[in-house]
C-alpha cells in the first residue's frame, strides 16, 4: 500500500523537526451488537468486531495511515472531520466527490498528514451511516499545549437510536406526512454508554486539579447542551482551534462540533455533583422542539452525597446559554481574507413535487453525483472548469486558486443547522437575524474565530470566509446527516486545474468504483465533455410550502 502514497509525503519528512511517526491501523469494518443505554440491543457498526471504536490519538506531523477492509454488506468509507486533507483529497472519504465509497469485502488504505492539533472525529461518510456507531474521536497532539492541566478528558456525546439509519432515513423521506412526522426520540450516550445508572457515565473528579474535558457532538441529528452542576467552565478550544479563554456556565454543541474546556475541580471531595448533557430534538420540521433531559454524575468520592441535587432539577444551577462562538479570539491571531467572490445561500425545507419533504441551499436539493467530482475534474480537461460537468444537483461552485470567498447563509427554516465545510476551516465574520436588523448583528473581531461547523439558528443568518488555498473537491452539508440525505448540501470545485496538476489518483479509488459498477471518468453522469442530457434537476418545491 505503501506506493499509493502520494508525492506530498516525503515533502513533509524532509521538512519534519521531530521524529515524525507512522501511526498504522489495520481495521476491519464489522457489525457488532450491542446494547449502550441497557435498553435495547441491536446492530451497530465497530472496528475489529468491537464497539464503541477505539479513541485515536495522534501527534502533530504523525502520517496517520488506516488499512479499512469493508465486511459489511453495504457500502463504507472513512472521513476525518476537521482535517484538511492538503494534497490528500482522495483521502477526505467522501462518496460522490472524493472516492466511491469502500465496496463491501474490499479494502481501502486512507494515509493522511497529521498537520492541525486539537479535537477531531473520524467517521463513516456513506450516507448516514456514522449514526449505526461508526464515529470515534481522533486527538492530535502538538508537542506543547497552549494551556496546563492535569488530566485530559474525552466526553463523547451523541444522540442515539434503537433503530437503523436507514429506517429513519427511508421514514423522512417519505411521502406520507404522517409517517414524516411520527416523532423519533434518541437517548443521550456519553462516551457509548447511557441509560439511568449514573455509574455508567460518570466522570471522576479529584480536588485541586485542572480538567480538560473535550466535548465533542458526534449526533447525526440534533444540538446537545452541557453543564456541570456549580462548576463554570473555561472554553479553550473549539474544532481544533485553540482560543483565549472565555469562562461560560454551559457549552451547546451542534452535530460535528467540538469544544474544550477547563474545569477546576472543588477543593473538597465532600460532595459529588451533577451534570447536564441534553438533547435538542430539532431535526423534523413538522415536530415541535423539545429538550431531552439527561444527568450523569461528577464523582469527586464514591458514595459521596449529591451536591444541591433533586430529581425534578429544580435546584438546577446551571445557566443555560447559547455559545457565542463569535466572541472567542484565536490564539493564533490570523486576520481573515477579503472578498473576491459572495456566495448568498438560503435553507429552506419544503414539501416538493415528489410529494417528499427536502431541505436545500436555494432551492437546489442536493444529491450525489453518480461520478466522483474529483474524478470528473481529472477526465474532462479544460471543461473541468464548467460547473455543469459535476450535475446540476450536486451543486458545483467553482473556485479560482487562491480566491477569497464569502459565503453568506440565510437560515429561513424553523430549525438550527450545523453547517460543515470540508478542507477548511470558516473565519465567522457576522451573525444576525434575517430581517437584517442592525441591532441583532454581531460582528467577529479583527482576528475572527475560526470552526468548521457553524450553526445557525432558526431565522438568523452568519457570514463566514475562507481562502481557496487547498485544491480539492469539499463538499459542504447540514451535519444533522440526515439533511444531507434531505438534500442540504453543496460542493466546493477549488482550483481545478491545480488539482489536474498535482493529483495522482491512487489505484485503489478506481478498482473500488469498479468493483460497484461506478463509471471512473467523465461528467457527473459518466457521459463525455458537456453530454448531461437527463441530468435531473427536480425535483421542486411545491408553490406555497
Ligand atoms: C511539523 O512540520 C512542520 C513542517 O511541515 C515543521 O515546521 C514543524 O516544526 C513540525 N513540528 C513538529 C512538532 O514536528
Ligand atoms: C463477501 O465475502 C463473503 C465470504 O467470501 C461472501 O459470502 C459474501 O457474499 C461477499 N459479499 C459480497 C457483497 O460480495
Ligand atoms: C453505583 O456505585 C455505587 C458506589 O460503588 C454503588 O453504591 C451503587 O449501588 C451503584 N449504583 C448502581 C445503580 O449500580
Ligand atoms: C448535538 O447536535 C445536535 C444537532 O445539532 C443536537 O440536536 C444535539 O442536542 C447535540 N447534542 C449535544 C449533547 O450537544
Ligand atoms: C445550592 O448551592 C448554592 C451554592 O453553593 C447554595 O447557596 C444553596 O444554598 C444550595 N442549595 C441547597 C438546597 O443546598
Ligand atoms: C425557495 O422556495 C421558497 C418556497 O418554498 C420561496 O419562499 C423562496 O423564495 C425560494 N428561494 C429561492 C432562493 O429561490
Ligand atoms: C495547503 O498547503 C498550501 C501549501 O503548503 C498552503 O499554502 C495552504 O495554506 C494550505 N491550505 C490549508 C487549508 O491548509
Ligand atoms: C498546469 O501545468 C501546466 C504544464 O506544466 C502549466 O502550463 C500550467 O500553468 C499549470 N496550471 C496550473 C493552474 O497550475
Ligand atoms: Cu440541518
Amino acid at each position: 500500500m505503501k506506493a499509493l502514497v502520494s508525492f506530498f509525503v516525503p515533502f513533509v519528512f524532509l521538512l519534519g523537526h521531530t521524529a515524525a511517526k507512522r501511526v498504522a491501523l489495520d481495521w476491519d469494518i464489522t457489525y457488532v451488537q450491542a446494547n449502550p443505554d441497557g435498553l435495547n440491543e441491536r446492530r451497530v457498526i465497530g472496528v475489529n468486531n468491537k464497539w464503541p471504536p477505539p479513541v485515536v490519538h495522534v501527534d502533530l506531523n504523525d502520517t496517520l495511515v488506516i488499512n479499512a477492509h469493508n465486511k459489511l454488506d453495504q457500502p463504507t468509507s472513512l472521513h476525518i472531520h476537521g482535517f484538511f486533507q492538503n494534497g490528500t483529497n482522495y483521502y477526505d472519504g467522501v462518496p460522490g466527490h472524493t472516492e466511491c465509497g469502500i465496496a463491501p469485502n474490499s479494502s481501502f488504505t486512507y494515509e493522511t498528514e497529521v498537520s492541525q492539533t486539537g479535537t477531531f472525529w473520524l467517521h463513516s461518510h456513506y450516507m448516514a451511516q456514522y449514526v449505526d456507531g461508526m464515529r470515534m474521536p481522533v486527538i492530535s497532539h502538538p508537542p506543547k499545549e497552549h494551556y496546563d492541566y492535569d488530566e485530559d478528558v474525552v466526553l463523547m456525546l451523541e444522540a442515539w437510536y434503537h433503530r437503523e439509519s436507514v429506517d429513519i432515513r427511508e421514514q423522512l423521506l417519505s411521502t406520507s406526512e404522517e409517517i414524516r412526522n411520527a416523532p423519533f426520540l434518541p437517548r443521550m450516550l456519553v462516551n457509548s454508554k447511557g441509560g439511568s445508572d449514573l455509574n455508567r457515565t460518570k466522570i471522576s473528579m479529584a480536588p485541586g486539579k485542572r480538567y480538560r474535558l473535550r466535548l465533542l457532538n458526534v449526533s447525526g441529528t440534533g444540538m446537545v447542551r452541557f453543564g456541570i452542576e456549580q462548576h463554570t467552565m473555561q472554553i479553550i478550544e473549539i474544532d481544533g482551534v485553540d482560543t483565549e479563554m472565555k469562562e461560560v456556565n454551559s457549552v451547546q454543541l451542534s452535530a460535528g462540533q467540538r469544544t474544550s474546556v477547563i474545569v477546576t475541580a472543588k477543593d473538597s471531595a465532600e460532595f459529588n455533583y451533577i451534570y447536564h448533557a441534553d438533547i435538542f430534538t430539532d431535526i423534523q420540521s413538522g415536530v415541535a422542539r423539545a429538550v431531552l433531559p439527561f444527568e450523569g454524575i461528577v464523582e469527586y468520592s464514591r458514595g459521596a452525597p449529591l451536591r444541591n441535587y433533586t430529581k425534578d432539577g429544580a435546584e438546577s444551577t446551571v445557566d443555560w446559554e447559547f455559545t457565542q462562538d463569535i466572541d472567542l479570539v484565536p490564539i493564533d491571531k490570523i486576520p481573515p481574507p477579503g472578498v473576491h467572490k459572495w456566495v448568498p445561500l438560503e435553507v429552506h425545507t419544503s414539501i416538493y413535487d415528489d410529494r417528499r419533504e427536502h431541505l436545500a441551499f436555494n432551492n437546489r436539493t442536493y444529491e450525489a453525483p453518480l461520478v466522483p467530482s474529483l474524478l470528473t475534474t481529472l477526465s474532462t480537461g479544460y471543461q473541468a472548469y464548467y460547473p455543469d460537468v459535476y450535475g446540476f444537483k450536486a451543486y458545483p461552485v467553482i473556485l479560482d486558486p487562491m480566491e477569497d470567498v464569502e459565503v453568506a447563509i440565510f437560515n429561513k427554516d424553523v430549525n438550527s443547522h450545523p453547517f460543515h465545510l470540508h478542507g477548511h476551516n470558516f473565519f465567522i465574520m457576522a451573525r444576525g437575524t434575517i430581517d437584517m436588523n442592525p441591532k441583532n448583528r454581531i460582528a467577529g473581531g479583527a482576528y475572527p474565530v475560526r470552526r468548521d461547523t457553524i450553526t445557525i439558528p432558526p431565522l438568523e443568518y452568519v457570514i463566514v470566509r475562507f481562502r481557496a488555498d487547498n485544491p480539492g473537491i469539499w463538499i459542504m452539508h447540514c451535519h444533522m446527516q440526515f439533511h444531507q440525505e434531505q438534500g442540504l448540501a453543496m460542493t466546493f470545485i477549488e482550483a481545478p486545474y491545480r488539482i489536474i496538476n498535482s493529483t495522482v489518483v491512487p489505484e485503489q479509488l478506481r478498482r473500488n468504483c469498479n468493483l460497484m459498477g461506478i463509471p471512473t471518468s467523465g461528467n457527473a453522469m459518466g457521459k463525455t465533455g458537456l453530454d448531461m442530457a437527463h441530468d435531473p434537476h427536480g425535483p421542486f418545491p411545491l408553490a406555497g410550502f
